[in-house]
Parts: C-alpha cells; sequence; structure tokens
C-alpha cells in the first residue's frame, strides 16, 4: 500500500478532522489541498450518492477572488463565455482560455456583487494567471485566495438536510443561483450546484473555524436521512460527462473539443483574451472532441493513463477517465476522438491495461 506523505505543503482543510474521523480510505491532490476520494468503497458511495445525502470536503475548490471596480472587467478578460446578462446572486460555468483559446481552468463564476467575484476553480494555479492579467493590465482590482472552503451537500435527500439546518428558504434556490444564510450567526452564501447529478447545495464557507461546527451540525441533523461523508465519485461523474480539469482536458485544448462551446460566445465576448484565437478554430470547428465512450468486457482499472483509441491499426483518440458502472452494467469512460471516428455508434478498439477492448462512441452520456 503506497502511502501519500503529508507535509505543509500539502493543505488540510478546515473539515479534514471531520473527514478522517469519518474513515476516510484516499486522499487525492487537488490545488495543493487534500480532496477525498474514497470513504467506504468508491461502488459503495456511488450507490449511496445515489440513494440519500452526502457531506463533502471540496474546500480544495479554491476561490480566486476579484474584488474592486474593475472586477467585472477583469472576469470577462478570462473567459469566452458573455457575461454581461449575469446578475448578482448567479453562478456561471466558465471556460477560462489563455491567448491560443487553450482551456486554463473550468471555474464556476460565483457573483457577489457588480465589484466583487469568487472564481471556484479546478485543479490549475489560476491565481497566478489572474494576478498577472490584472497587473499587466493596469486594473484596480484586487485579487487573492481568501479564507473560503466549499462544503458540497449532494443527493436525492439534499433538501431535507438543508433545510433542517438553513431553514426551508433553501429549497427556493434554483439551480446555479445563490442566496445567502445565516449559522450560528455567521453568513454563508449557499448555491445550488455541485460536482455530481443528483443534485444539491454547496456552501461556501467563510472562515476556517466555523468548518467543524458546520460540518457537525449537518452530521446531526441528518442521521435519520442517513447522511454520510462522501466525495466526489468517480463514477458518478462520468456517467454524468462532469469533466475533470487536468485529467479530461489541459491547455492543449480549447473549449470546443471540450464540448464547452455552449458555454462561449466568442462573437460577443469582447475582451476576452483568447478571443481572436477562439474565433479563428470555431470557423473551422474542432478536429476532435470529447466524446462518451462505453467499454466491454469486465471492470477496468483506474485510467491513470491515456489510453489508445485505435480504428484498425490506427490511433483515433484516446480515453482519460473510465470506470464500471454497476447501474448501466458497462465500463463508462470520456475520450477525444477524432472527427473522422466521433460519429455515436462508432465501434472502436480501447488498449487498457487489462488489455485490448470493444469500445463504442455513445451519443450522450448515461443521465
Ligand atoms: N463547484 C464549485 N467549484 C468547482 C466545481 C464545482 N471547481 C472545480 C470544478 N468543480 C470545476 N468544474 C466543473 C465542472 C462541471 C460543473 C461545475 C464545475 C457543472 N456542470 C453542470 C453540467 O455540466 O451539467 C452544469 C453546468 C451549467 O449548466 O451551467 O456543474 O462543482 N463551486
Amino acid at each position: 500500500m503506497v502511502q501519500l506523505s503529508l507535509s505543509r505543503r500539502l493543505r488540510r482543510t478546515p473539515f479534514s478532522d471531520g473527514v478522517d474521523a469519518a474513515g476516510v480510505k484516499a486522499y487525492t491532490v487537488y490545488n495543493h489541498m487534500l480532496l477525498p476520494t474514497v470513504f467506504r468503497s468508491v461502488q459503495e458511495d456511488y450507490h449511496h450518492l445515489k440513494q440519500a445525502v452526502q457531506i463533502w470536503d471540496v474546500s480544495c475548490e479554491r476561490q480566486v477572488e476579484l474584488r474592486g471596480p474593475d472586477a467585472s472587467r477583469l472576469m470577462q478578460l478570462l473567459t469566452p463565455r458573455d457575461l454581461r446578462r449575469m446578475n448578482p446572486g448567479q453562478c456561471f460555468y466558465v471556460p477560462i482560455v489563455d491567448e491560443t483559446g487553450g482551456m486554463l481552468n473550468d471555474p464556476v463564476a460565483v457573483k457577489l456583487a457588480e465589484d466583487r467575484w469568487w472564481i471556484s476553480i479546478a485543479d490549475s494555479d489560476l491565481l497566478y494567471w489572474v494576478k498577472g492579467i490584472a497587473y499587466g493590465y493596469r486594473l484596480d482590482v484586487l485579487v487573492d485566495e481568501p479564507d473560503v472552503s466549499p462544503l458540497a451537500v449532494q443527493g436525492p435527500r439534499s433538501d431535507d438536510l438543508m433545510a433542517r439546518v438553513f431553514g426551508d428558504r433553501v429549497r427556493d434556490i434554483r439551480f446555479f443561483r445563490f442566496d445567502e444564510f445565516d449559522f450560528q450567526g455567521r453568513k454563508m452564501v449557499i448555491a445550488r450546484s455541485g460536482y455530481s447529478k443528483q443534485g444539491g447545495f454547496e456552501i461556501y464557507v467563510e472562515g476556517s473555524d466555523i468548518g467543524m461546527p458546520l460540518w457537525n451540525a449537518l452530521m446531526e441533523a441528518g442521521r435519520d436521512l442517513d447522511v454520510h461523508a462522501g466525495c466526489p465519485n468517480l463514477i458518478e461523474r462520468i456517467e454524468g460527462g462532469l469533466l475533470s480539469y487536468g485529467n479530461d482536458m489541459t491547455d492543449d485544448n480549447t473549449p470546443h473539443e471540450c464540448g464547452l462551446g455552449k458555454f462561449c460566445n466568442t462573437q460577443t465576448a469582447i475582451g476576452c483574451i483568447g478571443r481572436d484565437a477562439l474565433l479563428r478554430v470555431a470557423k473551422e470547428g474542432p478536429v476532435k472532441q470529447i466524446r462518451p465512450i462505453a467499454i466491454g468486457g469486465d471492470p477496468v482499472p483506474p485510467c491513470d493513463r491515456h489510453w489508445p483509441l485505435l480504428a484498425g491499426d490506427k490511433q483515433v483518440g484516446r480515453v482519460s477517465s473510465a470506470a464500471w458502472s454497476p447501474d448501466f452494467n458497462t465500463n463508462v469512460a470520456i475520450g477525444m476522438v477524432r472527427m473522422t471516428h466521433w460519429d455515436s455508434g462508432t465501434e472502436l478498439m480501447v488498449q487498457t491495461p487489462a488489455g485490448t477492448r470493444p469500445a463504442t462512441v455513445m451519443e450522450t452520456f448515461w443521465n
């Protein structure tokens, strides 16, 4: 059993004591911070997530805070999604691109006010890019990482659990909107969002000191709802087609290659740094794109390197994430496939560490 050496560079979270006490079995590292990956087993966690309610320590979704008169201008420099009609109280899933149109991150942008944003980042050091842009453009804005740690409540019983702790008003929060709630005299931003397709909320916990009191209150209130500590689940997120930055895409990919074209308005996103580059590639269209892939045979091992996708002896793509799905009785996967072979129904072969398997390009993800 290989272990992960702990040190101060690998940051604990405000909820780590609760996570440890709940019997976490494995961690990964995300934004230099601990992110739990397994509690009972990936499959048990998966079934429980779809049936009950889980509390997730997703503190590693760090916030890049923009504060000042140029905050909104800076936000629009970062993304090809048109933000002009976004109001305070809304969250947007936003591709962040560099000057070549390459993906730097795929965060959730939280608009707190015209002059205050949180960018809830995926696993890349976006803070330095944002600071560099703000400085280079001489913008009147402060950019930093505040002491804010998201705690997600996910699963079909999320509304019932959250209502017990924050009151029935949480039920009124619409998808990708947020409102402010009180917990023990502290203001908390709560959004209806999260890295699963099972429904739920994300609580942006400001101040590490209130982390464990909130964790304990949710666990206590949900006893009879079978609440359990959980975490983003590999099987469920692949079924749902939720992308993982660094796994399914990198700065070598455009948003269009990632299937995130629907979150781009490149024509009207005036200011966006990658705009010219994206206008060029958008005209031609991508020549490869992310697709749902079904892989035949027994359960595959974890995908910790790209698995080549073959048509005959020619490589036409690669698989970047894969897992056995108990509910769909097949291996579900995410891959990048060349245009010549990306039509749904296309039959390919995939080279996995467990041997070469048949693979089918699917029409949609499994939801
Ligand atoms: N929540 C918050 N921060 C995050 C994540 C999150 N930071 C890291 C990571 N997750 C960023 N990546 C994603 C990927 C997908 C979604 C959110 C963040 C997501 N997508 C939905 C979908 O594709 O169905 C909805 C998108 C939409 O319709 O706007 O939720 O999870 N705070």
